[in-house]
């Protein structure tokens, strides 16, 4: 999954592709270099950004959803709202990446039902001002996975069919650096809930404290794509479903690795006993092909996994 943030502060390259044109353009691109899908955002979810207003995230992501959903791409919109998701799914949008698992939108759950768009529920503990207040754990892993349990009642109890959950930690989202690895290294913990899994660690803050120079300084976001790649690939053949990165290229080529490696093991589910954790979630499969066949920019696309932050990023903040 390539990220096309329409964002003028993303933590990670705000301000780049703000402009419908621009952030078409590099969605394209991200095509070309072989995501399978392009998520795009709105809104910023760094650390401490302030909410944007629903009429100018609608106007910032309708006209990208509408140009790359028509190029063919598989496009998801990166959205809280369930206002926003109806009419992203209107616009061509065939997932929806909710960080908030559903909880900052009420309604988003109903939405979700209706649409029958595949959904994204991220582990999430409340808005970007407050998020880093909210880190108190008793066990990381067990915490998160109970906690995306309790979201995905709630989110049966709208409607929401099972098939259409796609599960994913929340890396950085009211998690310190240190708090982050144990769930890389225990993504296992999360197919115990029987859905597919998307792993978000691109360029996050956790990245710039472990490659920090000696003097302590932070990796700036960019000098964290390699280390980007290498979790890729750590998370493919740990069995996640999907990485969600800033650029493809590295990831595509990590995740190809990870499917040799694991095939040469025991087959392409190692890590994920008992659930289809690597398998395309049914609410793509079923009511849209996951494909970008019909994109013309490139080769036709074939999921990679079957075929084989108000502040800027000064460190001051755990992600
Ligand atoms: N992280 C960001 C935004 N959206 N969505 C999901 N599902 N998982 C994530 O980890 C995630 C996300 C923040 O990164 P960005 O500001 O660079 O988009």
């Amino acid at each position: 999954m390539g990220v096309v943030n329409v964002t003028p502060d993303s933590f990670s390259d705000g301000g780049e592709w703000f402009e419908p044109s621009a952030a078409v353009a590099h969605g394209l691109e991200l095509l070309g270099e072989g995501a399978d899908i392009l998520d795009v955002g709105g809104e910023s979810t760094r650390p401490g950004a302030v909410r944007v207003p629903q009429e100018q995230e609608l106007a910032r992501v309708l006209p990208v959803i509408e140009q790359l959903a028509a190029r063919g791409a598989v496009v998801s919109v990166d959205t809280t709202r369930a206002a926003v998701a109806e009419r992203a799914v209107a616009a061509g949008a065939r997932m929806v990446n909710d960080v908030s698992g559903g909880l900052a939108d009420p309604e988003m759950g109903r939405a979700v039902a209706e649409t029958g768009a595949a959904y994204v529920a991220m582990h999430w503990r409340g808005h970007a001002d407050v998020m880093d207040d909210r880190q108190e754990y008793d066990d990381v892993v067990a915490d998160v996975r109970d906690e995306l349990a309790a979201r995905m009642a709630a989110l049966h109890d709208d409607g929401v069919r099972s098939e259409q959950l796609i599960l994913d930690p929340g890396l950085g989202f009211a998690k310190a650096g240190v708090l982050n690895w144990p769930l890389l290294a225990h993504l296992d913990a999360l197919y115990q809930l029987g859905r597919p899994v998307l792993v978000g660690a691109s360029r996050k803050r956790f990245l710039g404290h472990l490659l920090a120079d000696s003097a302590g300084h932070m990796a700036p976001p960019r000098a964290r794509d390699d280390a980007t790649a290498a979790i890729s690939a750590l998370s493919a053949a740990a069995g996640a479903w999907c990485v969600r990165v800033h650029t493809v290229r590295a990831s595509v080529d990590a995740v190809k690795v990870a499917a040799a490696w694991t095939a040469a093991i025991d087959g392409p589910r190692v890590g994920s006993p008992g659930t289809s954790a690597r398998s395309v979630p049914e609410a793509l499969t079923s009511t849209v092909a996951l494909t970008t066949e019909s994109w013309t920019g490139g080769e036709p696309g074939i999921p990679a996994w079957q075929d084989s932050g108000a502040h800027e990023d000064d460190g001051r903040r755990p992600r």
